[in-house]
């Protein structure tokens, strides 16, 4: 199966004609503290292994669509019309052609993104779980969770994790078609619970997670050992969310992120997206730690560092990181 024949099977005969005109929705960045690095399948976006996230509550991207009167797609990101020959529009317009049946219907995007774009911080996640929100809405599909989870994921893998606030895991899933490979929301409510955003580079980054992630599978001699690393890293967070034993999410966090960037430096050519910065900012959190501050962090595709901590902390953390934004997952403030 192709993503046409995904689409296809799962719009069944919903394709019917937009009712509406405009619709709007809303989807949380997301921050895996056990990472998805690797597909098994590069159409389809279907990892090697299950992943765990945590959505940042109101960071993310606010999504309005709506059926446009010119003969092509207008995308508009913070504002800004995007040139249609550019990587990302056309990755976008790729992606809603999966769902156009008729090449007649052109559409109006505009997305805000409250988070620092293409830097490692969850940005294509969020847009394309926002988009895929609106798209059902805009044509009445009302499709269940788990369709609308395979259905970000053809846009992007951690897309499929961005549907929902709170912890979320993405089941790898084991058929050819992906239709077990999706995501769903984690019920545990954690309120003690931090993630600080320390943006040190707001400079997209020059290569995507995409193909650093095939460059990895491809070229490090060191991919299985990452595979098994986040075979036990996954059981090992999952119990510490169950059983909200921060120490033992942060050691296990923080050391998968260090895994995952080691063996990215093993891929040829290596993989290096920390900056000096990201470096002296480790030290002065494992330094930290060493004078009795619980932090932890984690790294994605960028040289940005994401701290995890408990609230009665918070004080003492920004005085440590001047510049950190935080977040309380768990308190979700609908606007
Ligand atoms: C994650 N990342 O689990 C990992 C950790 C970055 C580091 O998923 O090719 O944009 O669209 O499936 O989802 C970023 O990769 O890649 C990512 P595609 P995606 O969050």
């Amino acid at each position: 199966m192709n993503k046409q024949d995904i689409v296809n099977h799962l719009l069944g005969k919903k394709n019917k004609k937009s009712a509406i005109k405009f619709a709007e929705a809303f989807a949380p960045a997301n921050i895996a503290l056990c990472k998805y690095w690797g597909k098994r399948n590069l159409e389809l976006n279907l990892p090697y292994q299950s992943s765990l996230s945590i959505s940042l509550g109101n960071k993310g991207a606010h999504t309005s669509i709506s059926i446009s009167d010119e003969k092509r797609d207008r995308i508009y990101v913070n504002g800004k019309l995007i040139d249609e020959t550019c990587n990302f529009a056309q990755r976008v317009i790729a992606y809603i052609n999966l769902f156009r049946k008729k090449q007649s219907i052109y559409y109006k995007i505009q997305t805000r993104i409250n988070i620092p774009i293409a830097a490692g911080v969850a940005s294509s996640a969020c847009g394309f779980a926002a988009l895929i929100r609106a798209l059902d809405q805009l044509h009445d599909w009302k499709l269940d969770d788990k369709s609308l989870s395979i259905l970000a994921r053809l846009g992007s893998g951690s897309a499929c994790r961005s549907l929902w606030h709170g912890f979320v895991i993405w089941q790898r899933g084991a058929t050819t078609d992906g239709m077990d490979s999706y995501a769903a929301p984690l019920l545990v409510q954690w309120n003690d619970l931090c993630i600080g955003l320390l943006v040190l580079s707001k400079k997209q980054k020059k290569l995507s997670s995409r193909l650093a992630m095939q460059r990895t599978v491809v070229t490090s001699p060191n991919y299985s050992c990452w595979l098994k690393k986040v075979n036990q890293d996954f059981q090992i967070i999952y119990d510490a969310v169950l059983n909200k034993n921060f120490q033992q999410l942060g050691q296990s966090t923080e050391s998968n992120a260090v895994t995952l960037h080691t063996i990215m430096q093993t891929a040829d050519p290596p993989i290096v997206y920390s900056l000096p910065e990201t470096l002296r900012y480790i030290q002065k959190i494992i330094q930290l730690r060493a004078t009795g501050l619980e932090i932890y962090f984690t790294q994605d595709a960028g040289p940005n560092l994401k701290l995890l901590f408990l609230k009665k902390d918070t004080e003492n953390v920004k005085k440590h990181f001047p510049n950190i934004e935080v977040i309380e997952p768990f308190k979700i403030l609908y606007c």
